[in-house]
């Protein structure tokens, strides 16, 4: 009995080590300026993974089919990570749909099928929380993709996102290939987009709060009735979680990321507020939509095979608003 059981975990163990990504694989990071893009670089190179492949958007738009394909049969990649995507708040993806979805949909495209053309070991495509129904049980499990209509302030960039799980499905199906999707909660961290309009949440708030503080203001304005809940992930956890299911996962049905835990927008706020250190008075400004009322994400499945957050909220508030102070302000 005990001799099956050490011959079971030596054939786990070589069988994961055999899908593990070796230290000289060529890795593309697609979109490494980015919030997660970066983050994921930085993980990477942590983990001594050497030979990574970068393109800024200059040297290479993933929008342009051929200039895509002409960089595929050039770099032969063996993995890529897609985490490059048009990406922006409630605001940004309200006023602008139709670059949303056209932009995504390009760079999904243009990526996966260059990816099964020019023989990519394995895929890990970046989706969003918000591919889920607008009004989902929670916590939110993978299954009930496309169980119910979209929230209609995302709905286009959400389509995008379903369109990309979709294709990662049928090439496998239809080709064999090795192309997972992962689906991240609300994500923040070093090199988010700061902007006040276009921007998520929580780098808004940063941005505003620490304006306020310094120019003495008595009080900020802050979207929405603040009532709804979002989950938040610091970025360089998302980073590990896609390496460990690059790693370690094999299969074409989507998987959650997130910490499994929610907060109201107005108990957000005061997190921010304590972070920067500032205890100005908070409008509301109800003018502007809430979105979704809550988006918890499921994360049994993930957490079952392994891997779980590190960073609490208040630590990850505490790095990122470190990094806008020397970085941003300076
Ligand atoms: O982060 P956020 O823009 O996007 O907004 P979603 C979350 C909530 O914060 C909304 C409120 O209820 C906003 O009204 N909020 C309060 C603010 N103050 C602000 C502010 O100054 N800026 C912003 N941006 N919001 C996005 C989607 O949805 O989430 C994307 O639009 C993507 O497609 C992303 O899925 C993860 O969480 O509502």
């Amino acid at each position: 009995m005990k001799k099956t059981y050490v011959l079971m975990i030596v054939f786990l163990f070589v069988t994961m080590a055999e899908c593990a990504m070796d230290k000289n694989a060529r890795i593309f990071v697609a979109g490494h300026r980015g919030l997660v893009g970066s983050a994921l670089v930085r993980i990477l190179d942590d983990l001594g993974y050497h030979n990574l492949i970068l393109r800024s958007h200059d040297e290479l738009d993933l929008t342009d089919k051929l200039a895509v394909e002409e960089f595929f049969a050039q770099e032969e990649p063996d993995y890529v990570f897609l985490a490059a995507a048009k990406v922006g708040g409630i605001v940004g993806n309200s006023r602008y749909p139709a670059d949303f979805i056209y932009e995504n949909l390009q760079i999904e495209t243009n990526v996966i099928h260059s990816s099964y053309r020019f023989g990519v070991k394995k895929l890990l495509f970046l989706g969003s929380s918000c591919i889920y129904p607008r009004m989902c049980p929670q916590p939110i499990k993978e299954e009930y993709l496309l169980s119910d209509y979209l929230e209609p302030t995302n709905d286009a960039y959400a389509i995008a996102k379903i369109a990309g799980i979709k294709m990662c499905q049928s090439y496998n199906k239809q080709y064999g290939t090795n192309f997972i999707a992962c689906m991240p909660t609300n994500l923040y961290g070093l090199n988010d987009n700061f902007d006040l309009e276009m921007s998520h949440v929580l780098p808004a708030l940063i941005a505003k709060v620490q304006k306020a503080k310094a120019n003495g203001d008595k009080n900020f304005v802050v979207w929405g009735t603040g009532q709804v809940k979002r989950e938040f992930l610091y970025v360089d956890d998302l980073a590990e979680a896609c390496v460990f299911l690059m790693n370690n996962y094999d299969d074409s049905d989507i998987i959650n990321i997130g910490t499994g835990e929610d907060v109201t927008i107005a108990q957000l706020v005061e997190a921010v507020k304590r972070a920067i250190g500032y205890d100005g008075e908070i409008i509301y400004d109800t003018t502007k939509p809430d979105g979704t009322p809550r988006k918890l994400l499921d994360v049994s499945k993930i957490n079952n095979l392994g891997w779980k957050a590190k960073h609490s909220l208040a630590d990850g508030l505490e790095l990122t608003t470190k990094w806008y102070k020397r970085t941003i302000i300076g």
